[in-house]
C-alpha cells in the first residue's frame, strides 16, 4: 500500500542539505514571523490543497501568531501523555483524525532585497510534518519537528504579493519518533524566515577551535563549502577556510566562557563566527575538557512558557540560562530534542555546558516489548540519520555543545548504531551520550536515570559488573537524577558526595528545569487532562524546579545549595575557616567573600571581610583565622555566617549575588525554661491552668490568655501525600503515600481515655488509631505552667506492627484567622523537609502566612520550617499573637486550609481560606526522596513510628510596635 508522504517513513523531501545555522549574516534576510491566515481541519486531506494556489481568497480564515501552537489559540486542545502514545500503535501509519492546520501568508519583499542572487526559505521548527507552497508551486515536505528545514526558494520569488502556504498536520508518521514526555503540541512553534543567498553566500561551515591546555594555545580551522577568508582581529588570525592556525589564546569552558568574534567572508557573504577553544576528550575513563576533569551540576530543559508553549522568545531563553547561571548550574541537557537554536547562543556567550540531544524518542514501543521499534527497523534509519545530521550540522559551531546525544527512551537498535557511526565521522571534536543502551557500545559515557545512591557508589568504584567490561572504563553521568515533581526533589547532598568522592561519577542532571503548567482560567495551571484528554499522565508533566511562571521552587534554592562551587568549613577550636574552590577551571577572583557572627536576639552582630586569596586554584583550599568569636551569652544562640559573592562584574548577575553560603553554630541553644509551678483547677466544665482554660470533659485546651482557639491542639501524622510520597505506577518497592492512605492514616480516630489533674500538671491520656487497623499510637499529654506559659509535654508510644514510616508526628492546632502573621527563629526562609533541608538558613524569619506556602501545581504538603525554635503568629507584623517554644526545636507550618483541604484539592485554585489558621508544630517529618520517578527516601531520612517526646511551650505575645519591613510580592495563589 502506497502511504501519504505524511505517513511514509522518508524525513521529507524537497528541501536542502542541512548546514549550520547562524542568527544574521551581512546577507539580507525577511521574518516571516507574525499574524498568518489560518484553517483547521479534522482530517489530513478534508480540504483539498487549492488554498496555496495564487489568488486564494482566504479572507474568512481565522488567524494564527507564527511561532504558535495552533491548541493554544482556540483551536482544539493540547494533549499531554508521557510514554504512551495518545493514538493506536501501528506505525507508521497515524489516525485519520488527524488535526490539520492550513497556514497562510503573504508578503512583498524589501526593498533592500538585491534583484541578483536566491532565496532560501528557513524552518525553525514544525511539528510533526508540513507540505510547503510558495506562490503555488510545491516545494516539499518534512518531518522532524524540532529541527531546521530549508528549501530553495530564489527562481520563485517576486516582489510583492507572495503567497506562502503551509500545511501542517498534527500526527505523521514522525510522531513515533517524537514521543517525548511533554504536550503534544502542532503548529509552526519557531521562526520562518526568508534569507537573501548572494551569489557566492556561505553554504556549510564547521568552525573547529581547539585548544592544547599545556601550550596554552588555540588552533582554528574553519572547514567551509565556499572558500573564503576567517578573520578573527582580537587574535591577529587572517586565514583561508581549511587553514590551520595556532595562536596563544584564552580557552572558553562553561566557568570562563570567553568567545573571540570572527568572520568568515565568502565572495557574497560575510558571516560572523563565535569562537571559543576548547577540547573535549575521554581521558583515563573521565571526560574532560582542556585537560581537566569537569562536573555536570546540570538540569534537563524542555522548551516551555505557561501560555506559549514552545514557540518560545529570546527573552525567555535568556532568562533560562541566566536563572541556571544565578543557581549555579553549569551544564543543561536539552531533553529531548534541538532547542531554538538562539539558546545555544546564551549557553556560548554565558557559559554552560550543553548536552545537545536529537529529537527522538520511541518510548512507547515499551508497552509492546520495543517490538517494531523504529531505531531497530532499517527501513527508519534515513529518517534517523537525517535527524542526527540536522542537530549536528545546525549546532555544530557552538562551543557549549560539547556531547552529542542520540535521543532518550528508543530502547536499543541498529538505527541508533549508525546514527552514532555518522556523527562520529562527521564530529571527532564531541562525544556521545544515549543513556538507552546500557552496553554503551557505541557512547563514550555510561548514562543512567535515578540510579540511586548505593548504586551510584557502586558505579563511583567502577564495580559495576552487571555490563560490559568496556562500560567499565568509561565515565559515568546521571543523565535524569532528583525527579523534581512537586515537593522535593529530596537526597541531593548524598547524591553531590557521590560525585565528589568518584572521579567518575561527573555529576548529574535534575529531572527537570520547569514544570509544564498551562495557564488557564480555572485550575491556575493545567496539566494533563484538564483538557478532557482521552489519555493522559496528570501531573507528571509538572516535575520542574522553576514553578510553571518561573519562579523558583525550593528545590531549586536547594539545588543551588548543594551544587555551590564554593565550600566551606570550620574548626571551632582553632577558630580557623576553611575554604575550598570546587570550581572546575575558575580561581576565585571573582567572588568576595564574608563572615558574620550573629545571635539570635541581634545582640552580637559583627561582619567582616574574609581575606580569601583570590588566585586560589581549581580543587585548592585555604585555612583562614577568624578574630575572635563575642563571648558566649546564656541567654542566645550564636552563629558563624559565612558567604561568598560574587564581587565583579559579570553578564548574568548583579554585584553581591550570593553564590555560597554556610553557616556554623557557634554556641548550643540554651536550655527552654520549663514553665512549671501552677496547679490545675478545675471550675464547672472548666479546667484553668495558667494562662489556659480546658474542657473538663475532653481535656483539650480552649482558651489561650483569652485567646480561643478555633481547634484544640492534638496530635497529628497525617501529610497531604506529595508527589514523591506517591511514588510513580511503575516503580517498585513500596509507596508511601498509598499505603498510608490504605492503612487509613489520612483518618485517625482519637480516643479519649483519661482526663487526670494532679498538684502540678494536668494530663490527657488518648489513643490515636486508625478504624479497622489494631496500630495506633498512645498519645499523653501532660499540661504545666508557671502561670505566664502553657507548656505541653506530648509522649507518644506506637502499638502494634507499623510497617510504613509516618507521614509527621506532631500536634496540629487552629487559630483564629486574624493571626496571619509569622516570626519564627530557626530554619527559612523557604521550605525545608529532613533530606530537602540545604538552603534553610537559621535565623529570624518573618512573613505573612499566605506567604509560607509554596504553590506546588498539584497541591500536596509543603510549607513546613526545619528546626524552628520558636514562633509567633500574630495579629499582623508587630501585633499581638500566641508564642510557642519547642523543646527540642521544632518543624513549623501554618496554613489557611486544613490537610484535609490540602489533599483533596487538584489544583491551587481549590484552596480557599478559610477562618482558621492552621499549625503545624512538628516533632519529625518523613523525608521526601525522589520516589516520583526516582528512588524513595534514603533510610536516614525515614520517620520511623518510635516512643518520641516533645514539649512546646504557649505563651501570649503582646503586642510591640516595630517597623513594618516591605516584603517582596506575594508568589502567585497565594491565598
Ligand atoms: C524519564 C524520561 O526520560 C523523561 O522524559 C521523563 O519522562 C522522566 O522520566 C520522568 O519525568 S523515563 C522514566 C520512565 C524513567
Amino acid at each position: 500500500m502506497d502511504l501519504p508522504y505524511l505517513e511514509d517513513v522518508s524525513p521529507g523531501t524537497g528541501s536542502l542539505p542541512p548546514r549550520a545555522w547562524y542568527a544574521r549574516s551581512d546577507a539580507v534576510s525577511l521574518s516571516l514571523n507574525g499574524s498568518w491566515r489560518f484553517r483547521l481541519s479534522p482530517t489530513a486531506f478534508a480540504a483539498d490543497d487549492s488554498f496555496a494556489a495564487d489568488g486564494y481568497d482566504a479572507g474568512a480564515w481565522d488567524t494564527v501568531a507564527v511561532p504558535g501552537h495552533w491548541v493554544l489559540e482556540g483551536h482544539g486542545a493540547p494533549v499531554y501523555t508521557n510514554m504512551v502514545y495518545p493514538f493506536p500503535v501501528d506505525p507508521p501509519r497515524v489516525p485519520t483524525e488527524n488535526p490539520t492546520g492550513d497556514h497562510l501568508r503573504t508578503f512583498d519583499l524589501p526593498d533592500d532585497w538585491p534583484a541578483t542572487g536566491g532565496g532560501t526559505l528557513r524552518f525553525d521548527g514544525v511539528e510533526s510534518c508540513a507540505r510547503v507552497w510558495l506562490n503555488g508551486t510545491e516545494l516539499g515536505e518534512f518531518k522532524g519537528s524540532r529541527l531546521p528545514h530549508e528549501f530553495a526558494v530564489g527562481h520563485l520569488l517576486k516582489p510583492s504579493g507572495n503567497v506562502l502556504a503551509v500545511r501542517v498536520h498534527q500526527w505523521s508518521s514522525g510522531s513515533y519518533l517524537e514521543d517525548q514526555d511533554q504536550w503534544w503540541l502542532p503548529g509552526i512553534f519557531r521562526d520562518v524566515t526568508l534569507l537573501h543567498r548572494p551569489e557566492g553566500c556561505a553554504l556549510d561551515f564547521f568552525t573547529h577551535a581547539s585548544y592544547d591546555h599545556r601550550a596554552g594555545t588555540g588552533t582554528l580551522r574553519v572547514d567551509s563549502d565556499v572558500e573564503g577568508q576567517v578573520s578573527v582581529p582580537e587574535l591577529g588570525i587572517e586565514v583561508a577556510t581549511g587553514e590551520s592556525v595556532t595562536v596563544p589564546v584564552e580557552p572558553w569552558t562553561a566557568e570562563t566562557p570567553r568567545l573571540y568574534d570572527g568572520i568568515l567572508a565568502t565572495a557574497g557573504e560575510r558571516v560572523p563566527l563565535r569562537i571559543g577553544f576548547r577540547t573535549v576528550a575521554v581521558e583515563d575513563g573521565v571526560i574532560k575538557v582542556n585537560g581537566r576533569r569537569i562536573l555536570f551540576r546540570g538540569v534537563n530543559r524542555h522548551e516551555f512558557h505557561p501560555e506559549r508553549g514552545r514557540a518560545l522568545d529570546l527573552a525567555t531563553m535568556r532568562t533560562d540560562v541566566l536563572l541556571m547561571k544565578q543557581n549555579n548550574i553549569n551544564a543543561v541537557r536539552t531533553s529531548h530534542y534541538p532547542p531554538h537554536p538562539a539558546f545555544l547562543d546564551f549557553c556560548d556567550e554565558l557559559g554552560l555546558w550543553v548536552i545537545d540531544e536529537c529529537d527522538l524518542e520511541t518510548h512507547g514501543f515499551t508497552e509492546q516489548e520495543w517490538r517494531d521499534n523504529p531505531v531497530d527497523d532499517d527501513r527508519w534509519t534515513p529518517a534517523l540519520l537525517d535527524r542526527a545530521a540536522r542537530m549536528v550540522e545546525r549546532d555544530k559551531n557552538h562551543p557549549s555543545v560539547i556531547i552529542w546525544s542520540l535521543g532518550n527512551e528508543c530502547g536499543t537498535g541498529r538505527g541508533l548504531e549508525a546514527m552514532a557511526r555518522w556523527i562520529r565521522e562527521r564530529d571527532t571534536g564531541r562525544l556521545i551520550h544515549y543513556e538507552g543502551d546500557q552496553s554503551c557500545a557505541y557512547t563514550d559515557m555510561y548514562s543512567r536515570m535515578y540510579a540511586d545512591h548505593a548504586e551510584v557508589e557502586r558505579i563511583g568504584r567502577r564495580e559495576d559488573t552487571d555490563g560490559p567490561e568496556r562500560r567499565r572504563q568509561l565515565p559515568f553521568i546521571l543523565c535524569e537524577y532528583g525527579h523534581a515533581m512537586g515537593n522535593g526533589p529530596g537526597g541531593l547532598s548524598e547524591y553531590q558526595r557521590l560525585f565528589e568522592a568518584h572521579e567518575r561519577n561527573q555529576g548529574g542532571f535534575i529531572w527537570e528545569w520547569i514544570d509544564h503548567g498551562f495557564e488557564h482560567p480555572e485550575f491556575g495551571y493545567a496539566y494533563g487532562g484538564d483538557f478532557g484528554e482521552e489519555l493522559h499522565d496528570g501531573n507528571f508533566v509538572c516535575d520542574g524546579l522553576l514553578f510553571p511562571d518561573r519562579c523558583g521552587s525550593p528545590g531549586l534554592d536547594a539545588y543551588k545549595r548543594v551544587i555551590q562551587p564554593v565550600r566551606f568549613g570550620y574548626d571551632k577550636a582553632a577558630g580557623t575557616v576553611r575554604v575550598t574552590n570546587l570550581h572546575d577551571f575558575a580561581d576565585l577572583s571573582h567572588l568576595s567573600f564574608g563572615w558574620m557572627y550573629i545571635s539570635d536576639d541581634d545582640a552580637v552582630n559583627e561582619v567582616g571581610e574574609l581575606a580569601v586569596p583570590p588566585e586560589l586554584g581549581p580543587g585548592e583550599s585555604v585555612e583562614l583565622k577568624l578574630p575572635d568569636p563575642p563571648p558566649a551569652s546564656r541567654a542566645t544562640e550564636t552563629f558563624l555566617h559565612l558567604t561568598a559573592m560574587v564581587g565583579v562584574e559579570t553578564n548574568w548577575t548583579k554585584l553581591d549575588h550570593v553564590v555560597a553560603r554556610d553557616e556554623f553554630a557557634l554556641t548550643p541553644r540554651p536550655a527552654v525554661r520549663v514553665a512549671t509551678g501552677e496547679r490545675p483547677v478545675r471550675e464547672g466544665d472548666f479546667i484553668t491552668l495558667g494562662p489556659g482554660t480546658f474542657d473538663a470533659r475532653t481535656g483539650e485546651l480552649r482558651t489561650l490568655s483569652g485567646i480561643s482557639l478555633a481547634s484544640a491542639p492534638r496530635l497529628d501524622i497525617w501529610r497531604a501525600p506529595t508527589d514523591n510520597d506517591n511514588g510513580a505506577s511503575w516503580q517498585g518497592g513500596r509507596r508511601n503515600g498509598l499505603l498510608w492512605r490504605e492503612l487509613g492514616l489520612h483518618r485517625m480516630q482519637h480516643r479519649l481515655d483519661a482526663v487526670e489533674l494532679t498538684d502540678d500538671a494536668l494530663t490527657v491520656r488518648t489513643r490515636v488509631a486508625p478504624a479497622s487497623r489494631n496500630i495506633g499510637l498512645r498519645a499523653v499529654y501532660r499540661w504545666t505552667s508557671d502561670a505566664a506559659q502553657l507548656r505541653l509535654t506530648v509522649s507518644v508510644m506506637p502499638e502494634g506492627e507499623w510497617t510504613v514510616p509516618l507521614p509527621r508526628l506532631g500536634i496540629r492546632l487552629g487559630l483564629p484567622a486574624a493571626y496571619g502573621f509569622a516570626h519564627w527563629f530557626g530554619g527559612g526562609p523557604g521550605e525545608a523537609y529532613p533530606d530537602t533541608a540545604a538552603a534553610s538558613d537559621t535565623g529570624r524569619h518573618l512573613m505573612p502566612v499566605d506567604r509560607m506556602q509554596t504553590p506546588y501545581v498539584r497541591p500536596q504538603e509543603n510549607g513546613a520550617r526545619a528546626g524552628v525554635r520558636w514562633a509567633e503568629l500574630r495579629a499582623g507584623f508587630s501585633g499581638e499573637g500566641v508564642r510557642v517554644v519547642g523543646d527540642p526545636a521544632f518543624w513549623f507550618t501554618a496554613r489557611r486550609w486544613t490537610t484535609e483541604q490540602l489533599d483533596a484539592a487538584t489544583h491551587r485554585t481549590d484552596l480557599t481560606p478559610g477562618e482558621t489558621l492552621w499549625v503545624h508544630l512538628d516533632h519529625g517529618q518523613q523525608g521526601i526522596g525522589s520516589q516520583s520517578c526516582g528512588p524513595g527516601v534514603l533510610p536516614q531520612y525515614e520517620l520511623h513510628a518510635a516512643p518520641a517526646e516533645f514539649s512546646l511551650t504557649f505563651s501570649r505575645r503582646e503586642a510591640t510596635p516595630e517597623d513594618e519591613p516591605t516584603l517582596p510580592p506575594l508568589p502567585p495563589f497565594a491565598g
